[in-house]
């Protein structure tokens, strides 16, 4: 069984998230998504609209996710990749080359992020729209 591994936020889930999720397990059979910690979040400068408990609700309903993990520290990929036995570490292309050192322990793929849809551009509309 070829296990994927993927990692993110995953807030205010829309398409771009979708786009990754599917074509990260169309790269192996089985789908491990870590998704960041409040705490981690607040790390990245990130307020997530939804808490962990609710993102991780969200991603486990998905039809490409077979498992989700907590990502607390950018330290812990390593250990990750080890202990469900990740055959492949995919990221959007945003984070091009920032994970190159997990290509001693799998294979490492970047895949383009989908234009014109970001969970900063749906906050800032709704704000517009609400203060209209
Ligand atoms: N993404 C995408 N297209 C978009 C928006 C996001 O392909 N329009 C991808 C990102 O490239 C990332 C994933 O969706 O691979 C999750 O994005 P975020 O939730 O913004 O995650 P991020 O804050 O980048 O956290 O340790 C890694 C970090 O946790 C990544």
């Amino acid at each position: 069984m070829k296990k994927v591994i993927t990692y993110g936020t995953f807030d205010l889930l829309h398409t771009g998230h979708i786009n990754i999720l599917r074509r990260a397990k169309e790269l192996g059979d089985y789908l491990v998504v870590a998704i960041s910690s409040d705490e981690f979040n607040a790390g990245k400068g990130k307020k997530a609209y939804y808490s962990f408990e609710q993102r991780k609700a969200i991603l486990e309903a998905i039809r490409y996710v077979d498992e989700v993990i907590p990502e607390h520290t950018w330290e812990q990929k390593i250990d990750d990749i080890k202990k469900h036995n990740i055959d492949v570490f995919v990221m959007g292309d945003d984070w091009e080359g920032k994970f190159d050192f997990l290509k001693s322990y799998c294979e490492v793929v970047y895949l383009p992020r989908t234009v014109g849809i970001s969970t900063t551009q749906i906050k800032k509309e709704l704000n517009k729209i609400n203060h209209a």
